[in-house]
């Protein structure tokens, strides 16, 4: 049979407007397109307004990924004036920033990808005796009771009764590569459900902390404005501090005991996920949660991984590592926009030159990052990877225990299932961090430290700094330029924008066209198999170019639910 394309326009179940481009030959894909649909030009708006506004703005790239422009764009600020950010002040912002996390992954796994692997309306012929029984093999969970089981099914069969499934309507129910047995079926829609509870409290938590979710209010340049007086009952006192912790509790209870065993239990039915989808294997990951006030001690290292060679990993071990900012690169090459060289992001233009769908020419709002000339896969898995061979003993013990129970090892990683698996594990180690910085920070205030910001002016004279932030999808960074108090140039180079890029000038595919190809599709019709692996890397599409059509055409030819 001759090679077809098919058109995925738009992915679903992603932040964003994505259309994919597939091109299927003899059952699977031999090459693929990524081409981000929407662009809102944040950048643009930034020019002139002052630097220390920019956090709030730049916040709202994205409604996804709340806290991380925060983070990073404070951070870009306080590179360029060398601002030391006080104990608290990091303490609190790594609470926010890790709980954060555990919030957007619990999100991901549970209601933009498990209805990848998991057969919904299959879920009608479990048994919920039996699903009870499997639950509580997999962990004591409380909720895990037949009765429970019992009422979910029948409240999905009412469901599936009026037959108007809603936002499941147009799911791939019945597909020749849906393998769970029924039973697993139930218990993981079951657990979607609850889910929405879990990822609530985790929101509760950062809006406690950061005044709102999302988007945080208490960041300044220089530390944060929350103020905490354990004795005060109008501020952060010792009560709201012990409910944020018993939030965070529950929030890492439900993660251990709910998805990391849901996980596991669909990777074991789908182990050969663990062969499709590596892509690029270049891994880019930064430093994150900082220790210390210069920012030089960090919980999780970064580092760079070439072509899945852990022996030749590259630590990353600070912010101002030179090698990161000497050799970032944005290629427009194949991009909406005017230009052709690579621009280094404090160099770098944002000139939209809309075309139409091109695929040899420009065909995305997306710009092609590269680290020195190459494409980098960022994401929980270059995260674990790097944290594993730098020799995070956290991270060490978490991947081997888990490799044991699969049976797989670290090459199993540059996968598709590979990538659910890092974001998973990698959400304990957020959760248990988050409830570890509250501890530190309560421990540093009944020490006496009372100081949650060196208070900055902006001064006159030209600045520039970078802000580096390990976010949710990935490697994140703000590059800021500013003159006289004012914004000249402000560049975001973003995790979905490394992983969503396009091809370059030379012609290399970025990691999700690249992680397509080879990928088996059972049936042209519904590519399930295409979000299975798109999916696996959570995209972002307002984060990756911060950037609508303007046309504001659809072409929808595939309806992917
Ligand atoms: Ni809008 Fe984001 C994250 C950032 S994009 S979700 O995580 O930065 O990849
Ligand atoms: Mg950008």
């Amino acid at each position: 049979m001759a090679p077809r394309i098919i058109t995925l326009d738009p992915v679903t179940r992603i932040e964003g407007h994505l259309r994919l481009d597939v091109e299927v030959n003899e059952g699977q894909v031999s090459r693929a397109w990524s081409s981000a649909q929407m662009w809102r030009g944040i950048e643009l708006l930034l020019k002139g307004r002052p630097p220390e506004d920019a956090w709030a703005l730049t916040q709202r790239l994205c409604g996804v990924c709340t806290t991380v422009h925060a983070i990073a764009s404070i951070r870009s600020v306080e590179h360029a004036l060398q601002v030391e950010v006080p104990l608290n002040a990091q303490f609190i912002r790594n609470i926010l920033i890790a709980q954060h996390a555990v919030q957007d992954h619990l999100v991901h796994f549970y209601h933009l990808t498990a209805l990848d692997w998991v057969d919904l309306v299959a879920a009608l012929r479990a048994d919920p005796a039996k699903t009870a029984q499997i639950a509580q093999s997999l962990s004591d969970w409380p909720g895990n009771s037949a009765t429970e089981f019992r009422a979910v099914r029948e409240r999905l069969q009412g469901f599936v009764n009026t037959g108007k499934l809603g936002i499941f309507s147009s799911g791939y129910w019945g597909h020749p590569a849906m393998k769970l047995p029924p039973e697993i079926n139930l218990l993981a829609v079951a657990h979607y459900l609850k889910a929405f509870d879990f990822q609530r409290k985790a929101s509760q938590a950062i809006a406690l902390l950061g005044g709102k979710d999302p988007h945080i209010q208490n960041l300044v340049v220089g530390g944060v404005a929350t103020a905490i007086n354990l004795e005060n009952l109008a501020t952060l006192n010792m009560e709201r501090l012990t409910w944020l912790r018993g939030l965070m509790t529950e929030v890492l209870a439900f993660v251990e005991k709910v998805y990391l065993p849901d996980l596991l239990a669909i990777a074991g039915a789908y182990m050969e996920w663990f062969g499709i989808g590596a892509g690029v294997t270049n891994y880019l990951a930064v430093p994150e949660f900082p220790e210390d006030t210069k920012g030089t001690q960090f919980a999780l290292g970064g580092g760079i991984i070439t072509q899945a060679d852990l022996q030749r990993f590259r630590p990353i071990i600070s912010h101002q590592d030179d090698y990161l900012l000497q050799n970032t690169r944005e290629s427009v090459a194949h991009a909406w926009y005017e230009g052709k060289e690579p621009r280094h992001p404090w160099q770098g233009e944002t000139k939209p030159k809309y075309t139409d769908f091109q695929p040899d020419k420009r065909y995305t709002w997306c710009k092609a990052p590269r680290l020195d000339g190459v494409p980098m896969q960022v994401g929980p898995v270059a995260q674990i990877l790097v944290s594993y061979a730098a020799g995070n003993p956290r991270v060490r013990r978490s991947v081997d225990a888990v490799n044991a129970q699969l049976g797989i090892t670290l090459r199993d990683y540059h996968s598709t299932m590979g990538r659910l698996l890092a974001r998973g594990l990698r959400t304990r180690i957020m959760a248990e961090l988050a409830l570890e910085y509250l501890d530190r920070l309560i421990a540093n205030l009944a020490a006496g430290d009372q100081t949650y910001a060196n208070h900055t002016e902006i001064p006159a004279g030209e600045f520039k700094g970078v802000g580096f932030h390990e976010a949710p999808r990935g490697s994140l960074s703000h590059w800021i330029v500013f003159k006289n108090r004012k914004i000249e140039n402000y560049q975001t180079v973003v995790p979905s924008t490394w992983n969503a890029s396009p091809r370059d000038e030379q012609g290399q595919a970025g990691p999700y066209e690249a992680s397509l190809v080879g990928t088996p599709i059972a049936e042209a019709e519904k590519p399930l198999e295409v979000l299975r692996t798109i999916h696996s890397f959570d995209p972002c599409i307002a984060c990756a170019v911060h950037a609508l059509d303007p046309t504001g055409r659809e072409i929808t030819r595939v309806q992917a639910q």
